[in-house]
């Protein structure tokens, strides 16, 4: 039985006292599916000697994604950047395109590596994603269109931002690597704007490894893209078109068909952590964690807390520093924000006067610790810890200062 082991601030790990946890807990560990069966697959594989180019377990893993969604074409890629650079170029963007700071920094990267300004728009701070209200004052005759990220798998204002790309014959992408398994009125992710790019990253709600998807109901576009991803090539030796190595491998897509037989119980654990924190956390002044929408399917694979410092009375980067401590790897994403990141820094470094709401989120958010690694106990332990420290801030913060 785990006990409490913190009654005054000097049982801080932070202070010298031992840590609440003996092992690391990280944010991001791999949901992995039945075993005995990912095994199986793995041998077929090496039976077959068939590892990679459009072998019989992406094509399994693409239709099965693409009943799942309900979408017309799933082309699988071997990770999401490379999947959000190939729709790029293939939709056809330039200039500048518009897309949030506040996401992870491949989604500016993907724009950049072809010589795209990514122009950074706020965000709405209630959902965390682009705001559509903010979008149009950025849009010049540069821009050739609009990424938006369903940030945490909260779908964006999907209808909003479809109404002003159509108006500005604006191409509409997703980058929905952390939306797999999610829906918006009904309807998955994975449907929206012209193509939307899941990835499969290990630390993703389903993971091949690493690995990603790109979704559209464009049935030239599927086509473009299944090109691009394997070198333009049409058959043997005919190249019609540019294009790169963007395939998935066998073991990847084996690794992914499984975890697609287990989507379910993914969801029932996530969504049990989720309402343990919500249970324990909801004593605490100042400790936002952000909802869900139960009405809709969700994947619940992050425990996001916003920290209201004027409540709580310590930063975000004190908690954070006590809970590393103690062996509680939670993480601050997205820090500091893809503007304040490098090379877009420095060709806009005042990017930030337009960008409020995502400098005050920056400086508040917590992902803390979900999946198979962690149970309720974990949870109630973290829990307390974070109470704890609010309790005792004004002391906690006398003793950091003067180390
Ligand atoms: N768009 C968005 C909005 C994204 O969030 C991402 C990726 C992308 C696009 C691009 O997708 P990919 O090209 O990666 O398919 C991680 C992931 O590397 C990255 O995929 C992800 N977003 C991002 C949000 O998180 P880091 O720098 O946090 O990774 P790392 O190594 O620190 O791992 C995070 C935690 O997970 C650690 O506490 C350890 C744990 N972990 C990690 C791995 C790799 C494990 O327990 N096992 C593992 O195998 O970026």
């Amino acid at each position: 039985m785990m006990i409490f082991n913190k009654k005054n601030i000097e049982d801080l790990a932070l202070f010298g006292g031992n840590p609440l946890f003996k092992e690391p807990l990280h944010v991001g560990r791999p949901n992995i599916g039945d075993r005995k069966i990912l095994n199986q697959r793995f041998n077929q594989i090496l039976d077959n000697k068939w590892l990679t180019n459009n072998g019989p377990f992406v094509q399994e893993f693409e239709r099965k994604i693409e009943k799942l969604l309900r979408v017309k074409h799933c082309i699988a890629v071997c990770n999401a950047t490379i999947g959000l650079e190939i729709v790029i170029k293939a939709v056809g963007l330039t200039g500048e395109v518009i897309v949030p700071s506040f996401t992870f920094i491949a989604t500016a990267h993907a724009l950049k590596w072809q010589e795209i300004n990514p122009v950074f728009c706020d965000i709405d701070p209630k959902s965390h994603n682009i705001d559509p209200e903010k979008i149009e004052d950025l849009i010049t005759t540069r821009t050739s269109g609009i990424i938006g990220v369903h940030v945490w798998g909260r779908p964006c204002a999907v209808e909003a931002l479809t109404v002003i790309a159509e108006q500005h014959h604006l191409k509409l992408l997703f980058d929905a690597a952390h939306a797999f398994g999610c829906s918006h009125q009904g309807t998955m992710i994975g449907n929206f704007g012209d193509a939307e790019v899941f990835s499969f990253h290990a630390t993703k709600f389903l993971n091949t490894f690493e690995g990603g998807a790109i979704v559209t109901n464009n049935d030239d576009l599927a086509a473009k893209i299944r090109l691009m991803k394997n070198f333009g090539f049409c058959g043997y030796d005919n190249v019609i078109h540019i294009g790169t190595n963007g395939k998935m491998n066998e073991f990847s897509a084996a690794m992914g068909i499984t975890g697609l037989e287990n989507v379910q119980t993914f969801v029932q654990m996530n969504n049990k952590n989720y309402q343990y924190y919500r249970q324990y956390l909801d004593a605490f002044p100042g400790i936002h964690l952000i909802k869900y929408d139960d009405t809709e399917q969700c994947n619940y694979q992050y425990i996001v807390i916003e920290i209201d410092e004027q409540l709580t009375n310590i930063s975000r980067d004190y908690l954070l520093d006590i809970l590393h401590k103690e062996n509680i790897l939670a993480r601050k994403y997205f820090f500091p924000g893809c503007h304040n990141m490098e090379p877009y820094h420095s060709f806009n470094p005042d990017a930030g006067l337009l960008l409020p709401e995502t400098e005050k989120l920056i400086t508040k958010v917590i992902v803390l610790p979900t999946g198979t690694s962690t149970n309720e106990t974990d949870i109630k332990m973290i829990c307390k810890l974070i109470g704890f420290t609010i309790e005792n801030a004004n002391m906690i913060k006398k003793a950091m200062n003067s180390k």
